[in-house]
């Protein structure tokens, strides 16, 4: 294979032809599917006449012709990655028949074979594998596709839009073919094909149309279909309430494939899941999935607006579809939910993942300027940090002023392939706000650092507040300009424990106030100040920074007990044992005995004493800082000490309030029948973090509850949480039964054993990494199925972190050997794997040596472009 290039932003150019309309006819067949393709082109009025260039990858030309004419061999030149036609009319209509081989399809992208069943996965470039076509988001046509399949083997065959025709053919042979009025990118073409069973409802829009909505799974999956299509319905219904989105087809439908690269995909009238993302059951799925999925579904469906009527021009716009949709669901998972919780886990997974892609090799701008392969850029910086730009937007314009900016973004752009600035645009018109500096957010890479300092002035009661930002260099940009960051604050009277009128320039701001950092360092004097405060700075997370401030523990531990913003309240909590954490690692590095300071223990007293409404909320406020958090704040990450240092903390509170962690178990123990309420899953999240903490101390009596709740067996979320304690406790007599016994039990269920397979592996006992070996062999697991490697490999490398980065390299050695072996089965997921080694620089120089050393190990091979240029930026 020879070097990939980049592709660059700045080479931008509009396609010189359109495509009107596409049909499409495929002979299903897993060796030799045959896709014949129509093509209505028309010449771009402002581009000249002649070439025309369609991509291609993987696909057996058989025909081609020009508006019934077989072009001759030297009119058109074949290659590895397309199709150039030399010469054209202005508009035409071109044929051609391609063969394609979908049960060869290793790397689920184009048409590929999951089971027994077909389906497609198109975005990002997926569609040149099924057909010769200009696969850019700015070429949109619709389509009208028929598809032909075995009546046995496919009675169902599925398509983008209405179904308008269906008929037997000869030799058991069927068809079906679909029309999609929409015109739509390539990257939304779906099709789906196999013996499936459904379950329907229906949806009447704001307009009165009426809407029959379809989950297509495997029949034994039929009772693990309800949470979805609920979750698909209060999606619809708060689209049309909050951003005034109706759908726009008479069916609307999901299909579950086991064999999946990610959580899903939007396809226009037929979206399709991960069956992780779509099927749940009380005894199979956890809380978490159950709410997972219904944020899955929801963006998916809001996709169908912030994606697919108005799409993105090209892939470097990616995150105007993404960035947007992801702060849809959210907002929706919000309103839905316990709203400080969402934001409490968007925001610790938002510091812990995407900081850590930001401060590595592969950082990027949420625009990119340039890629080598573009499914390398579907990233947390995409999606989160995308959605975090979005979300402070909103807020600098305000809610309703957002709405009439959605509004013209979608009215303005229907039908059309834009831009982030046309999106910014629409905002900027409508609210007067000047985007320019705004816009930096999207082309400078890197988490903006602030350092801020306060005084309180006793004799004019005044609080002067510094601010400084600076945001490090990444790679292809050393230098950086400041941003504008909005900084929600408060100020907390120490005397009232009450926020403080906050006077700035003489305008009075009221007691929670957004204030404007967009010079490298500024001041901020707040005047009238009563009392002396401690500031409460960035409230909810109001920009997507590292923030620090000279706390003392006594502030931290005040703000625990009376900021008025819940999400500080929690964030003052982590800051407080972040600073504890410190001290026990370097003790433990020091070979000094670990004392527990008593101001965490007595803050975590006073939490557990609280009479609080929202159980959730206290659960995350009594979880420790997670390793990778932990590891994020330090300057070499030192793994053992980590581990150490947080296990200590965690028996150390255990071991001072052992009685109000029982207490709080026994109070939040329930038999009430399963419901993904948030007031169940807060209850259970309560209850089950107290066992946590119990067990660390290997208490017989939470011992005793923790088995009493596996045999219990009232619902997963109990159930894994309890299996999971024993298996990462030494108690191997305990364990190992229950191990046994559930995976005996679940062998028939994928996504239980994918559970079961992720528990073992996260396990801290040293033989963590002989586990992995061994269950790779084990008959439910299978490197070509992503969900199994992620439930694997992945939670070993990503979350298993003392055995992963072993001192022998084992760990890095297990995980290269993977990433070879998938480069040549499924280059998106091994790109995706092979993260965990490219955050060598984090490291002591020992491991350093043994990362860098597989990621060599790793170049030597014939790399797939996704690959190699995820290898080759972290050697740069
Ligand atoms: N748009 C898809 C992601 C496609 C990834 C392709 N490599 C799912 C989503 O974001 O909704
Ligand atoms: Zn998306």
């Amino acid at each position: 294979m020879s070097e990939p290039q980049p592709i660059h932003l700045s080479d931008y150019r509009p396609p010189a032809y359109r495509v009107t309309h596409t049909e499409l006819t495929f002979d299903l067949d897993p060796a030799a599917t045959r896709v014949k393709a129509r093509l209505h082109l028309e010449r771009h009025p402002e581009r000249e006449a002649g070439e025309l260039w369609l991509d291609g990858e993987a696909l057996t030309l058989t025909s081609i012709a020009v508006d019934g004419q077989a072009l001759a061999e030297d009119e058109y030149e074949v290659s590895a990655d397309g199709l150039r036609i030399k010469r054209l009319p202005d508009a035409c209509l071109l044929d051609t028949e391609v063969e394609i081989a979908p049960k060869d399809n290793t790397a689920l992208a184009g048409l590929y074979q999951s089971g027994g069943m077909f389906c497609t996965q198109c975005e990002a470039e997926g569609f040149r594998r099924i057909t010769y076509y200009p696969d850019r988001p700015d070429v949109m046509a619709t389509f009208s596709t028929t598809v032909i399949g075995d009546a046995g083997r496919e009675p169902v065959l599925l398509s983008n839009g209405n179904p308008v025709e269906k008929g037997e053919l000869p030799n058991g042979r069927h068809f079906v073919t679909w029309d999609d009025p929409h015109p739509k990118p390539c990257y939304l073409f779906a099709l789906v094909a196999g013996d499936l069973s459904k379950v329907e409802d229906a949806f009447t829009t704001m307009s009165g149309r009426h809407v029959t909505l379809q989950i297509w799974v495997e029949a034994e999956n039929l009772d693990k279909t309800d949470h979805a299509m609920a979750s698909l319905k209060r999606a619809m219904r708060w689209d049309e309430e909050a951003y005034g989105r109706e759908y726009d087809l008479d069916l609307f439908m999901i299909v579950a494939v086991n064999d999946f690269n990610m959580g899903a995909m939007e396809n226009k009238g037929l979206n399709i899941f991960n069956s992780a993302a779509v099927l749940t059951h009380p005894n199979t799925a956890t809380d978490a999935a159950f709410q997972r999925v219904e944020g899955i579904v929801a963006h998916e469906y809001f996709h169908n607006w912030s994606g697919n009527r108005v799409t993105c021009r090209d892939w470097f716009q990616l995150s105007l579809k993404e960035g947007f949709t992801v702060f849809r669901d959210q907002t929706f998972s919000a309103e839905v939910n316990s709203a400080p919780v969402k934001r409490i886990e968007e925001v610790s997974f938002f510091r812990t993942a995407q900081f850590a892609e930001d401060a590595g090799p592969t950082a990027h701008p949420v625009r990119p300027d340039s890629y080598i392969e573009i499914g390398n850029f579907y990233t947390l910086t995409i999606y989160e940090k995308g959605a975090e730009i979005v979300r402070m937007l909103a807020n600098l314009v305000g809610e309703e002023t957002f709405r009439r900016g959605s509004d013209l973004y979608f009215s303005r752009f229907d039908g059309q392939a834009v831009t982030i600035e046309d999106f910014v645009a629409c905002m900027a018109e409508v609210s007067g706000l000047d985007p320019t500096q705004f816009l930096r957010w999207y082309s400078q890479a890197g988490t903006p650092e602030i350092d801020a300092f306060g005084e309180y002035d006793y004799a004019n009661g005044a609080y002067r507040l510094i601010l400084r930002q600076r945001t490090p260099a990444t790679p292809g940009q050393p230098d950086k300009q400041a941003l504008h960051i909005p900084i929600r604050l408060g100020l907390v009277g120490t005397k009232s424990g009450r926020d403080l009128r906050l006077t700035l320039d003489g305008e009075d701001l009221g007691r929670d106030a957004v204030i404007h950092l967009r010079e490298d360092e500024q001041e901020f004097l707040f005047t009238d100040v009563e009392e002396a405060p401690v500031p409460s700075l960035l409230r909810g997370f109001s920009a997507p920074v590292k923030l620090s401030f000279p706390y003392s523990r006594e502030d931290l531990a005040f703000l625990m007990a009376h900021d008025s913003d819940g999400f500080n309240r929690w964030d003052a909590g982590q800051r407080l044992t972040l600073l504890a954490l410190d001290d026990l690692i370097a003790a433990h590095r020091n070979g000094v005995e670990k004392v527990m300071d008593a101001r965490v223990v007595e803050a975590f007293r006073v939490l557990l004493a609280e009479n609080t409404d929202d159980k959730a909320v206290l659960a995350e406020m009594l979880s420790l800082p997670s390793e990778a958090y932990i590891a994020e704040q330090q300057p070499l990450v030192d793994v053992d000490a980590i581990f150490a240092a947080r296990t200590f903390v965690k028996q150390s509170l255990a071991q001072e309030l052992r009685d109000e962690f029982m207490a709080i178990y026994r109070a939040n123990q329930s038999d009430a029948e399963y419901a993904p309420t948030p007031e169940q899953i807060g209850e259970r999240a309560l209850k089950n973090v107290a066992l946590s903490y119990l067990i660390s101390i290997e208490d017989e009596e939470a011992v005793a509850l923790a088995q009493a709740q596996f045999e219990a067996d009232h619902n997963m979320t109990d159930v894994r949480h309890a299996l999971t304690l024993l298996v990462h406790s030494s108690r191997a007599d305990l364990a190992d039964p229950a191990l046994r016994a559930f995976g005996q039990k679940w062998s028939h269920d994928p996504l239980v054993m994918d559970q079961w397979f992720s528990l073992q592996v996260t396990r801290p006992q040293s033989d963590a990494l002989d586990r992995v070996r061994y269950l790779m062999e084990h008959p439910a697991f299978s490197l070509k199925n992503p969900n199994k490697v992620r439930a694997l490999i992945g939670a070993f490398a990503g979350q298993n972190r003392v055995n992963f980065h072993r001192l022998d390299g084992e760990g890095y050695r297990l995980l290269a050997d993977v990433v070879i072996e998938l480069n040549r089965l499924n280059p998106e997921i091994a790109a995706r794997i092979v993260t965990p080694l490219t955050r060598w620089q984090r490291f002591d120089e020992a491991r350093q040596e043994l990362m860098k050393s597989e990621l060599e190990r790793i170049r030597q091979e014939p790399l797939s472009p996704n690959v190699y240029e995820i290898v080759h930026k972290a050697l740069a």
